[in-house]
């Protein structure tokens, strides 16, 4: 089996990265250093079309989404390691999150940042969207702290969707989105970093690979 994995870290394939350390599935990381312009190369555009990153090749096909790759990862290696539901309801409730992170929770989240963060052009930006998305932000965390108050995981035991929300938010942790208000959220961002994989993950973001 051949398993290669084309990651950038502090990038949307953190996400595959922890995936990657929660599963230990052996893989080649192959770093495309986005800022040299490595995910637009036609080597690179050969792989994924739309020039980005994480990529999965499998077995010689390629696989790009972090939603699909953590669907698939967790369907091929992580139900045995009982790291993914098997077929059946709680697979669907897996996919849903891990389908809402990337849908609804991050179009919320870039809505704020395309319109508030210096990064984008003055005149690209709308304050009153950037508010609005903030608020559609916050609406999402809400859900996700009602959902966690009734439960250790967002799937019966731990699984990938955890490990794909908890990445996802992090990103919003780091953009210091307020999560005061969150106590059930918290307390599932300190049961899934005391993990050995969250701490292998991040090792592996600083050590780029
Ligand atoms: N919807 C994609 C988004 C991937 C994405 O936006 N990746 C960015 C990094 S965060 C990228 O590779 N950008 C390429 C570039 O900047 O050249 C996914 O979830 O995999």
């Amino acid at each position: 089996m051949s398993l290669t994995f084309f990651y950038s870290p502090m990038s949307t394939a953190d996400i595959t990265n922890l995936v990657f350390c929660e599963l230990e599935v052996p893989h080649e990381t192959i770093i495309v250093d986005l800022k040299k312009g490595g995910s637009q190369t036609p080597e690179f555009l050969k792989i994924n079309p739309n020039g980005k990153v994480p990529v999965l090749v499998h077995d010689g096909v390629a696989i790009w989404e972090s939603t699909a790759i953590t669907m698939y990862l967790g369907e091929t290696f992580g139900v045995a390691k009982g790291l993914y539901p098997a077929p059946g309801p709680q697979r669907g409730q897996a996919m849903a999150w891990i389908t809402w992170a990337n849908v609804t929770l991050a179009e919320a989240v870039n809505r704020f940042t395309r319109n508030t963060m210096e990064w984008v052009p003055a005149e690209e930006r709308n304050p009153k969207a950037g508010e609005a998305g903030l608020r559609a932000t916050h609406a999402c965390l809400q859900i996700l702290n009602d959902a966690l108050a009734a439960q250790q995981f967002l799937v019966g035991s731990y699984t990938l969707a955890d490990t794909h929300v908890l990445s996802l938010t992090d990103w919003l942790r780091h953009m210091q989105i307020d999560f005061t208000n969150y106590p059930h959220l918290n307390a599932w961002h300190q049961r899934c970093t005391a993990r050995p994989a969250y701490k292998a993950s991040l090792a592996a973001m600083g050590a780029g690979a």
